[in-house]
């Protein structure tokens, strides 16, 4: 199954982490830090908290470059009973997608970087248009990692979608290319941790998820609306997206 052996493959990195550089290493590399470095920070009161719902909270700042509005924006979630590396899978994984996205007209892989490690996917995506704005669409490097840190710990998942230039995904007008980095970080722990790990429960896991995106809309598109639909959207794609990953793993071995 070919899904499985895309895990395998991912998970094998844990190990081994002697890989092939391509043309998008370095930037993947400085892109990644920036979010490790910077994500999980606490919010400073320049931050709206425009949502709360239950371990839910969602703040943006309003930013806008040139009459553009590209609001930073950054959640903070707790998810019962997965693990970090699970959520990342099902973000980062294209099988999946249509199932949990729902503002995605299309999403296509038209490049995997490292077929022997396939961390790295080019996706083109097409947005759901926003009357009376222009159709969106979006090219981006999709990067999953396993970071390690301490010896008693869990290590960190991150995915990180990054906009760039493709040959196969030429700017098309109608179209209007949105400019996104977008990273979602998981860290795992475990509750009540039994004696022996391997009495792990999925009621022993709990995963502290933080999401931050900074997208700009790649040219004029109405304030208010825009604002209103990133309110209605980040929170509802937070509550499907974790609610879809708890339930597909509700009866599989935990993928630590
Ligand atoms: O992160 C999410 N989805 C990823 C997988 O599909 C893609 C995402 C991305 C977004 C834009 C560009 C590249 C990559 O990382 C979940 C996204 C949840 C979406 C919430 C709604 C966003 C509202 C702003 C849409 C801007 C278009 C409006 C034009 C007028």
């Amino acid at each position: 199954n070919t899904n499985s052996n895309a895990i395998s493959k991912v998970s094998a990195q844990k190990e081994t982490a002697k890989h092939k550089s391509h043309r998008l290493s370095n930037e993947i590399e400085r892109i990644v830090q920036d979010h490790l470095k910077y994500d999980r920070e606490n919010v400073s009161d320049l931050w709206e908290l425009i949502h709360h719902e239950g371990e839910m909270k969602v703040y943006r700042r309003e930013v806008e470059e040139n009459g553009i509005v590209v609001d930073p924006l950054k959640c903070f979630h707790t998810v019962k009973g997965v693990t970090g590396r699970e959520i990342c899978h099902y973000f980062f994984d294209p099988t999946y997608r249509m199932d949990w996205e729902t503002t995605l007209d299309s999403t296509k892989v038209i490049e995997t970087l490292d077929k022997d490690n396939p961390d790295t996917l080019i996706f083109f995506q097409l947005h759901k248009r926003v009357w009376p704005s222009a159709q969106r669409d979006s090219c981006f490097w999709s990067h999953i990692r396993c970071v390690s840190t301490g010896e008693e710990d869990q290590p960190l998942w991150i995915v990180v979608n990054y906009t760039t230039d493709h040959a196969q995904a030429p700017i098309k007008s109608p179209f209007v290319r949105l400019v996104a980095n977008v990273a979602l970080t998981c860290e795992t722990q475990i509750i009540e941790p039994p004696l022996n790990p391997k009495d792990i429960k999925r009621e022993n896991l709990l995963c502290k998820l933080t999401y931050v995106a900074f997208v700009n809309p790649g040219g004029w598109a109405p304030a208010a609306a825009l604002r209103a639909i990133a309110k209605r959207e980040y929170p509802k794609f937070l509550k499907r997206f974790t609610s879809y990953v708890i339930e597909q793993t509700r009866d599989q071995p935990i993928l630590f």
